[in-house]
């Protein structure tokens, strides 16, 4: 990445903890759950209200708000010179349907928080400042996970993006445009995210730092991660008078050919990682044989070539006939292992150094939008602990001082990437 020779001041101020805090306890009230966590899925109406908290808090620092046409929604903090292009930051504000309150959230937040920060201190920067809020980064309502990155970077067509359906049979088009119905009038902007550098904060969502007692994650890569969705079609059937050698089951035939795919692709060392946790019986019924079951396998290594092979493997077992139902699948994303960049690497760890934290380099095993960031701009991660590494789940916790020293962190880094010393 060549130097930004911009006159941005060396000053690195402190952020404001507490108002990060309440922030982030601003924000865990929308979409609340009973056990203390959140469910803001995307495009719901609990989503449209987390994006409307956010633009208000916004514009009252009179930020630059735009959309782009699969709903990321970029905040911009000026510049002296408005055609460089931007330092950014950015995550998302949707969650999983039993989602923590921090998941996503704390890069959105700490990110505002940065731009405020610089504000409070009247710190000037020659390249404008920008905060993206990825739309449908949990995949957990629209299938696949980090959509709205995925569309801003070319990965996934934006009309294929846009037809895609929830479990009522919505598309992703009509609820994006109901949900830009309810929020102020936005200046729309094309497709397409790049910057001069950008850097992510979030919470680790696994056990290494808290383990490791650091504060700190420097995320050098993440790993790959294929979403397949598998269809398998049998014969719905009276469960009271249809005999075994009639049936053709779709959720016997499911779960055979899960156990037969986990048998497979079994990984002594662990670093593989199976998961199907949407599974879908139709009709659903408890006196009728299943006709159709739906599932979504995630699949994610580290490895680009050992997840293609068994991605590949994955897929010649789910075609064909299982327990006499046809199977097919399909492939809904493909997403390779990504190194970032060495020098936002290496001023994310010049700042925690700076400020004498404990850190840890590390492969991210969650998926992240910086992923597809990382294909067209100078990318890298700020992880933070969270307690147990539970995430996922309403427990998910962090500490405020945690918090807090990755909002930091990703200030001094900001500033750091801004002012060419990395
Ligand atoms: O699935 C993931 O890794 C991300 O947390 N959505
Ligand atoms: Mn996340
Ligand atoms: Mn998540």
């Amino acid at each position: 990445m060549k130097s930004d020779t911009s006159t941005a001041t060396t000053i690195t101020p402190f952020i404001n903890g507490s108002r990060l805090m309440d922030r982030h306890r601003a924000m865990a009230e929308i979409g609340a759950t009973a056990n203390g966590g959140v469910n803001r899925q995307a495009l719901t109406s609990e989503d449209t209200r987390g994006r409307q908290l956010l633009l208000d808090w916004a514009a009252k620092r009179s930020y630059a708000v735009s959309i782009d046409p699969i709903g990321n929604l970029f905040i911009r903090r000026p510049g002296l010179r408005p055609d460089l292009s931007p330092v950014m930051t950015g995550s998302h504000l949707d969650s999983q349907p039993t989602g923590g309150r921090f998941d996503g959230v704390f890069g959105v937040l700490a990110g505002f928080e940065v731009l405020e920060t610089l504000d409070d201190h009247g710190v000037t920067t020659e390249r404008p400042m920008e905060l993206v809020v990825w739309m449908n980064e949990e995949g957990s309502r629209f299938p696949p996970p980090t959509m709205g990155a995925a569309v801003a970077s070319g990965a996934i067509p934006l009309e294929r993006a846009l037809a895609t359906l929830d479990r009522n049979g919505v598309n992703v088009g009509d609820a994006l445009a109901a949900q830009i119905g309810e929020l102020p009038r936005l200046e729309t902007r094309p497709l397409g995210a790049k910057g001069f550098a950008y850097i992510e904060a979030h919470i680790e969502q696994g056990p290494v730092l808290e383990e490791a007692n650091c504060a700190i994650g420097i995320v050098s890569a993440i790993q790959g991660l294929h979403a397949y969705q598998v269809e398998v079609r049998g014969v719905e059937a009276h469960a009271g008078t249809t005999p075994l050698r009639h049936r053709k089951d779709a959720l016997v035939a499911a779960t055979t050919l899960i156990t037969r795919i986990r048998s497979e692709i079994a990984d002594p060392l662990d670093v593989l990682r199976f998961t199907v946790g949407r599974f879908e019986v139709a009709p659903g019924a408890s006196s009728t044989v299943p006709g159709k079951v739906t599932f979504i396998i995630d699949l994610r290594h580290p490895d680009p070539r050992h997840l293609v092979q068994t991605g590949e493997r994955i897929l010649q077992l789910c075609s064909g006939e299982v327990e006499n139902c046809s199977v097919s699948a399909k492939v809904l994303l493909r997403s390779a292992p990504v190194k970032f960049d060495e020098q936002v690497v290496a001023a994310v760890r010049e700042a925690t150094e700076r400020r004498k934290y404990e850190s840890r380099t590390m492969i991210s095993g969650a998926t992240h939008d910086a992923k597809y960031m990382a294909e067209h701009t100078p990318t890298a991660m700020i992880f933070v602990p969270c307690e147990k590494g539970v995430s996922h789940n309403e427990a998910e916790n962090a500490r405020d001082e945690d918090l807090a020293a990755g909002a930091q962190i990703l200030c001094d880094a900001m500033l750091a990437v801004m002012s060419g010393k990395q």
